[in-house]
């Protein structure tokens, strides 16, 4: 029976044990938190949790609150208390352009009175909540919001519960004081995770990541905030004491290492710039991997990286002159809504489209927005004349986010629907348990007949270079073609005829049809634009029948049985290939002379794989996923990113991660390492 007494009864291989877990946990909340690549799975995150909470229990005497187990536990708070900072926080100044940054520099060499180039640490500014945590003796002793920089809210209770927060610090010399500061922000995936949740449930979701990691922090129960996906990135140090002399940090990078030395996480984007025009190269690769970053960011922070110039620049109310933050051009602008327009679409599909006030927004000017459907406007309560938020991220279409209803005028007016087709006039049509109208036009309607041809034409179809929608949207307006089959009777003097066409391009376009009638089955089929047939099911129809005979009699059992393909998808492709108008238009185009290499059936009793679903998760000695994945199509196997219950085979690497967990959960056969030499031998065989 273990005492409960004290230290002198614990056996030094507990001790170590518990100090291990520790660590462990430490190590893989942040692999699950910060690197969103978990190296184990969840229930052997699990079995080591519970290990050391069996050993607490057993032992008290080792529970303490730097314990990965006490992140959970606390109690609420009943209101939030003040927090003097020990050094204050300070602020940044922003840049908005190259030549502000070009002044910025300019402003520090004067100050230094240096000819010389001044040398930059570079990390991204993310987009989220700044907080400072003090640790005493190497433990988390209070945290605190950032406040008006002088004085914050006390939140030890909840940056407790962010895994990546170390509760104790990893080293053994560990300062008498230190305060470190830096921003609290949630992964993009977390957030859509979370919001996903909220919806199910019928909450309201969050409007960014930003909003979600600031409510997060602001919450009385810390049980809340462990919810969160929250993660800490610590960017600069407050006070520092120690107990002996040290050799003190000279660099603002230095400095970020020594943090990440400590256990806290540090981005992993930090650069060190030379000089200035260094900066401006580091910001414009950023700004390329932004879009796919796993978190916010807003821009880029640049610091004097070396703490003697820092200090001779000192700082100005409140900002330091040695650091500032170049901002991405706004994501998010205000504009107003003048009109809604109605598109038509290559299904008939009628889509609502916002005409803006123009406004630049993520780098562009933007003066359109689609409003999706009737589901999507009445979410967004919005009318015609409203000022609304509107968002460009990355390269995704502008969406509108939200209408400020306390701008909408007297003169606003409703959205209401055309209740007929604004193109050709045929009726509008609804379908129910579909939020979408459609025109009941058909082939009729000239939009309907314009879209499916540049649907034809479009580069993962049949890839016509250079007939453009001008040229299209002519063609069908002049009724000189009203299906892709007739592109392919077009000659140079009708295509001369257009306006704004020169003969250099008809001929081009001429020889582009001719270079087309060379493709794929799958691009084929592609190309025919069924309704949900996009590339990846077109491909598993032609990998599937072999020909375009076989599809177009397929019944609607043999089309359920091809991957991915469920009975909505397959009564599209069954209904179009059952109507006499697409029979003439399919056989009109095979005799324009349209070909594609056939497809090889495998023999019998060969080593297919076909039918066979896998997929492939870790890494493999000496061998690429991307390599086996492409063996494996080659024998006809499906190779899918994630696991379901179509999935036969998981061929499991080194640090396989969630995906193994849920394939074990399935039931799914699991092939390691071994397995798969095995099979890629037999294959070669
Ligand atoms: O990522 C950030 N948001 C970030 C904020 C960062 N990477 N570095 C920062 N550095 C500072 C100084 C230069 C004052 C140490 C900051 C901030 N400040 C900051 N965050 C909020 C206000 C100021």
């Amino acid at each position: 029976m273990p005492s409960h007494t004290g230290d002198s009864s614990l056996p030094a291989a507990i001790r170590e044990e518990a100090a291990q877990l520790h660590s462990l946990l430490h190590h893989h909340n942040k692999q699950y938190y910060v690197e969103d690549a978990p190296e184990i799975p969840d229930s052997e995150y699990d079995r080591l949790f519970y290990r050391l909470k069996a050993i607490e229990s057993d032992y008290p005497q080792l529970m303490t609150p730097q314990s990965p187990t006490q992140r959970v536990g606390a109690q609420p708070i009943s209101a939030f208390k003040q927090v003097v900072h020990l050094k204050p926080m300070l602020s940044l100044d922003n840049a908005f352009s190259d030549s502000d940054m070009q002044a910025f520099d300019k402003r520090v060499r004067e100050r230094l009175k240096s000819d010389d180039s001044v040398e930059y640490s570079c990390e991204p500014k993310f987009d989220g909540i700044a907080a400072s945590v003090i640790y005493k003796n190497g433990k988390l002793d209070v945290a605190a919001t950032r406040g008006d920089g002088l004085v914050g809210e006390n939140i030890t209770h909840n940056m407790r519960t962010i895994g990546s927060v170390p509760l104790e610090l990893t080293c053994d010399n560990a300062p008498v004081l230190l305060e470190v500061r830096g921003e609290v922000y949630m992964p993009k995936a977390g957030f859509e995770r979370i919001n996903r949740q909220a919806i199910e449930k019928g909450d309201k979701p969050f409007v960014n990541p930003r909003n979600a990691a600031s409510g997060g922090l602001r919450q009385l129960d810390p049980k809340i905030t462990a919810k969160r996906p929250l993660v800490f990135c610590a960017y600069s140090l407050g006070v520092v004491e120690y107990a002996s002399e040290q050799t003190p940090l000279l660099t603002h990078s230095d400095t970020l290492n020594y943090l990440e030395e400590l256990g806290f996480v540090v981005s992993k984007e930090r650069s060190v710039a030379i000089n200035i025009d260094a900066c401006h190269i580091y910001y414009e690769q950023l700004a390329q991997k932004r879009a796919a970053l796993p978190y916010e960011i807003d821009g880029i922070v640049f610091k004097v990286n070396r703490f003697d110039l820092q200090d001779t620049l000192g700082f100005v109310s409140r900002a330091p002159r040695w650091a500032i933050a170049q901002k991405f051009p706004a994501q998010e602008e205000l504009t107003t809504v003048n009109h809604v327009e109605f598109q038509v679409g290559r299904t008939g599909s009628i889509t609502p489209v916002a005409k803006l006030a123009p406004v630049f927004v993520g780098g562009v000017t933007v003066s359109n927005a689609t409003l999706h459907n009737r589901d999507e406007v009445n979410r967004l309560g919005i009318c015609i004349g409203d000022t609304v938020i509107i968002r460009r991220a990355g390269d995704v279409i502008p969406q509108i986010v939200s209408v400020v209803v306390g701008k909408r005028p007297s003169t606003s007016q409703v959205i209401t629907f055309p209740a007929s087709c604004p193109e050709c006039g045929s009726d509008v049509v609804e379908v129910e348990g579909e939020a979408t109208l459609r025109c009941s036009g058909g082939l009729v309607c000239p939009a309907q007949r314009k879209e499916a041809i540049k649907h034809f034409c479009s580069r993962k179809a049949l890839n016509v270079d250079g007939l453009g929608d001008k040229v299209i949207s002519q063609l069908v307006d002049k009724n000189h073609i009203s299906n892709p089959a007739q592109l392919f009777d077009l000659n140079k003097e009708m295509l001369s005829s257009l306006d704004r066409l020169a003969d250099k391009s008809a001929a081009n376009i001429i020889s582009a049809l001719e270079q087309a009638k060379t493709t794929t089955l799958p691009k084929f089929i592609y190309a025919l634009g069924i309704r949900e047939v996009g590339v990846a099911t077109a491909n598993n129809l032609a990998h599937h029948f072999y020909t375009l005979h076989a599809i177009s009699d397929a019944s609607l059992d043999a089309l359920e049985e091809v991957s991915d393909v469920g009975p909505i998808v397959a009564k599209y492709v069954y209904e179009f290939f059952n109507q006499a108008d697409n029979i003439l238009v399919v056989e009109q185009l095979i005799k324009a002379g349209i070909t594609w290499p056939a497809i090889a059936k495998p023999a019998e009793g060969s080593q297919s794989l076909a039918n066979q679903t896998y997929v492939i998760t870790g890494s493999f000695e000496g061998i690429s996923r991307d390599e086996i994945k492409a063996i494996l199509e080659q024998q006809g196997a499906k190779v899918a990113g994630s696991v379901s219950k179509k999935t036969q085979f998981l061929i499991a690497g080194e640090k396989a991660g969630s995906k193994l967990t849920k394939a074990q959960d399935l039931g799914i056969e699991i092939l390691h390492q071994a397995d798969l030499t095995a099979l890629l031998n037999r294959l070669k065989a």
